[in-house]
């Protein structure tokens, strides 16, 4: 195993550097050794410092739960870095099994980025990696581990290593009282054999009639060969910053507080929704991009990784509970207290109205909806070979899936510098994906037939049997991943890599 990873690590840092990505990025510098931590005086000290390590973490009184976490806390510390100022992060790994800090959201080059597919070296187990990278772009981003997992639930994003980043902007236009920044993660996860995941919340949700008739025979197909559903993971524990609903501090505010929420679904694998009852969220930026139309909702829906900033004016004094709309997750603690200052009693949730989401509500007005038209349109193709690897779903772009084992992988699509590309992505699955695109933003152009502008992401929610569009702009050279942020979907086939030629 040790050996098999070790050969492809060299692998990829010999294609990261035939590719040129290293040699394009001189200003980075790093230790990559397993040592004992340098002196001090060897070396300026860190603006941060990382430690990887396994840590019990109180979800309510008396109710711990082991995890690796960052700093052995949960969420890891917020880091706050300023855009354009260099930064030098020490991350040492307190574990025994090689890591991955990944800057999601982030255009730093593939040394510091954080994928092993990208060629960024691995934080040694007992060993240390100094990075030094400058930040970009200003917004709300996160740290998060990039393992696979596999079929091994205390691994990869099941276990606790995520953390807010925010990269404060030169300047902060600040039409709010206070900042909150919200965790959403769940904890003790298993397996089980399928079952729907909830989809009528997106808008539009009109499917591609190709893509579902073929989707469902393939379905039928495996069925009717007695195959069971592909296991899908669920959770006996649900916590915003690391508490279950009710156990953690209170959000305390008062009547006419203008509330700053800063929302991270840092969920290995669900998608979360979040309402307040009585009062609206207005969405200010998406993936800590502004939105050029910051609109009023009800709810939001996060997917694996997503950000919202949304600002919530407090005008109805109480005690509420700011919680996931299903009454199962929220049970059993997907929430958290929201409490005016003098008030007192048991806090109310109640049920919100039907509401659908659609990232086209933040958009451009439909006027001025016109993207600019790409260089180059790439077609892929997300298919799911149900159970079909010891029980788990297989999933391919293309046909391709993903290596799970050491093999070395060549990129699949090519890219020029400064060039702007369309993909078109079809999902020929019955799932939601929440597709992530590596050290570049993507434009939401197309969503299931309705075009829009503006919208500037890093992970969009791909709705089942659905077609959608992003454009990006080739403006960060280097390998660069591209893959469903959904863990399950990513560790077995949901990947590809993109290169600059
Ligand atoms: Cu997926």
């Amino acid at each position: 195993m040790k050996d098999s990873l070790r050969s492809r690590r060299r692998f990829l840092k010999e294609a990261a550097l035939a590719s040129g990505a290293i040699a394009a990025a001189p200003r980075i510098s790093f230790l990559n050794k397993i040592a004992p931590p340098p002196s001090p005086v060897a070396r300026p000290k860190a603006d941060y410092t990382l430690r990887i390590a396994a840590a019990p973490i109180e979800i309510a009184p008396n109710h711990i739960v082991s995890t690796i976490t960052y700093n052995g806390q949960f969420p890891g510390p917020l880091l706050r870095f300023k855009e354009g100022v260099p930064t030098t992060i020490d991350i040492y790994n307190d574990t025994d099994s090689p890591e991955q800090l990944h800057w999601h959201g982030q255009m730093v080059p593939v040394d510091v980025d954080g994928a092993a597919e990208e060629g960024t070296p691995y934080i040694p187990a007992f060993g240390l990696r100094r990075i030094t990278f400058t930040p970009r772009p200003a917004g709300f981003r996160f740290y998060h581990t990039h393992n696979r997992a596999g079929a091994n639930l205390a691994s990869g994003l099941y276990s606790g290593q995520a953390g807010p980043v925010y990269i404060d902007p030169k300047n902060e236009p600040g039409r709010y009282d206070r900042e909150v920044f919200l965790v959403l993660k769940e904890f003790q996860p298993s397996f089980s054999r399928g079952g729907d995941m909830a989809q009528d919340f997106l808008s539009p949700s009109t499917p591609v009639k190709s893509l579902e008739d073929s989707g469902e025979s393939a379905m039928k197909a495996s069925h009717a060969k007695g195959m069971p559903h592909g296991y899908e993971v669920g959770y006996d524990f649900f916590t915003i910053n690391g508490r279950m609903l009710g156990h953690g501090e209170p959000v305390r505010v008062k009547s006419g507080d203008r509330v700053l929420f800063h929302i991270l679904n840092a969920s290995a694998t669900e998608i979360r929704s979040l309402a307040l009852p009585r009062h609206t969220f207005e969405v200010v930026a998406l993936d800590g991009n502004p939105v050029p139309n910051p609109t009023s909702v009800p709810v939001l829906w996060l997917g694996t990784a997503e950000r919202i900033s949304a600002i919530v004016e407090m005008n109805h004094p109480g005690v509420w509970i700011l919680g996931d709309l299903d009454d199962d997750d929220r049970g059993h603690g997907m929430g958290i207290i929201i409490e005016y200052a003098g008030r007192t009693g048991k806090p109310v949730w109640s049920a919100t109205p039907p509401f659908r989401w659609t990232y086209v509500a933040f958009a451009k007005p439909s006027a001025s909806a016109a993207a600019a038209p790409p260089d180059e349109t790439f077609d892929m193709l997300f298919q799911k070979d149900n159970a079909a690897i010891a029980g788990f779903n297989r999933w391919t772009i293309n046909g391709i899936s993903y290596p799970m084992d050491s093999a070395p992988t060549r990129p699949s699509f090519h890219l020029h510098q400064g060039k702007r590309y369309r993909i078109r992505l079809r999902n020929q699955t019955d799932d939601i994906h929440p597709i992530h695109l590596h050290r570049h933003t993507f434009e939401l152009t197309n969503l299931a037939g309705i075009a829009t502008a503006g919208v500037m992401k890093d992970v969009v929610m791909l709705g089942g049997y659905q077609q959608y569009e992003i454009d990006f702009v080739a403006d960060d050279p280097g390998l660069t991943l591209f893959h469903c942020h959904q863990q399950l979907h990513m560790d077995f086939g949901f990947m590809t890599l993109f290169d600059y030629v």
